[in-house]
């Protein structure tokens, strides 16, 4: 009888679903494999500074631009201080209460205003969008903020993916509604908190902008499932709450779309909440912000430091009205 020997499998060829799995397994049994070994990885000793552990999920990300010298916040500050309302109103709790949750296999639907929407299996976007490294600030409009080396591929490549109709003027994200799945969702303590699914939006110039990434990683893992596991919007010019995580639906839209903070208190969140240094929260003052892992609170700076890449966007626009 003749066995076939199966053909050597390239690293190239392993799925990132069962590269997903793998580290998963890893992870769960505690210990710290470096599966970038099995990965052509031909990382820069530079490069490899953004990475955890020496961990690499992605092989060699090219580097994505609109980089920052910034001293980069430690991975497990970024990993155990978060929002992430659908585990737990409590900074500490989406990484204590977001361990089981398993966010593959995963689909995203492009729906609405676009001649391509299709349903995608998140895999197979990261397949067809390569990510790349882009370090951005993030700062939360509660007046902290972070320096993150993201992975992620900008979200105008999906967008030019599925073609937009000309009736497309802004896009709208819903992350997964399932309280089975989130606890924060579950009617009782917190659970009313916020009305779910929480949605976002962006005009589609801020949408299509080449800041603005789909993010599936973070320090070259893949997403931990508190940072929204496992595809999350990342809009660095904007106050945190427009990144949303976990996001399961991506529709093109005609109208202006209603976002979840400023459903919950519209007098407090608008809709642009662009980082502004100038416009006061009406509980707080926006001019400065403390950079987790500092003491000395750093001035917070217009569109959060990339309004050379954005601030055209607002040209005439009244930012104190458009909040
Ligand atoms: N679905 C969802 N997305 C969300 C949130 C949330 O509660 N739910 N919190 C937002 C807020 S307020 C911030 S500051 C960022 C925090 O992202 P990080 O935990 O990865 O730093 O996620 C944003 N995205
Ligand atoms: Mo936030």
């Amino acid at each position: 009888m003749l066995i076939q020997k199966p053909p050597a499998i390239s690293a190239r060829e392993i799925t990132v679903e069962e590269l997903y799995r793998e580290r998963r397994r890893f992870l769960r049994g505690g210990a710290a494999v470096a599966l970038a070994a099995t990965l052509p990885a031909a990382t820069s000793a530079a490069r490899a500074a953004t990475f955890h552990q020496g961990v690499n999920d992605f092989g060699d990300l090219p580097d994505g631009g609109f980089g920052t010298d910034e001293e980069l916040t430690p991975f497990d500050k970024v990993t155990t201080y978060n929002n992430f309302y659908e585990f737990s109103t409590d900074k500490a709790g989406p990484a204590e209460l977001s361990g089981d949750f398993e966010p593959r296999p995963w689909t995203v639907a492009v729906e609405g205003e676009a001649e391509n929407a299709r349903r995608w299996d998140v895999d197979e976007l990261i397949r067809r969008f390569p990510p790349q490294e882009r370090v951005y600030r993030l700062r939360c409009v509660e007046a902290w903020s972070m320096v993150i080396p993201w992975v992620g591929f900008p979200l105008a490549d999906l967008i030019k993916e599925s073609k937009p109709t000309s009736r497309a003027k802004f896009v709208e994200f819903r992350t997964l509604h399932d309280p089975e799945r989130m606890p924060g969702q579950r009617p009782g303590l917190f659970g009313n908190v916020l009305d779910w699914p929480y949605v976002e939006g962006l005009r589609m110039d801020e949408a299509a902008h080449p800041l603005t990434i789909l993010g599936v990683g973070l320090y070259g893992r893949f997403l931990p499932n508190q940072n929204g596991a496992p595809l999350r919007l990342v809009v660095p010019w904007k106050y945190g709450f427009k990144s949303i995580k976990s996001i399961v639906t991506i529709r093109l839209s005609e109208k202006q779309p209603r976002n979840t903070w400023n459903i919950q208190a519209p007098r407090e969140y608008g809709f642009y909440s662009n980082v502004n240094p100038e416009v006061a929260h009406p509980r707080w003052s926006q001019a400065r912000e403390r950079r987790i892992g500092e003491w000395k609170k750093r001035p917070t700076l217009p569109f959060n430091g990339y309004a050379e890449q954005v601030a055209h966007l607002y040209a005439g626009m009244d930012l104190h009205k458009h909040f």
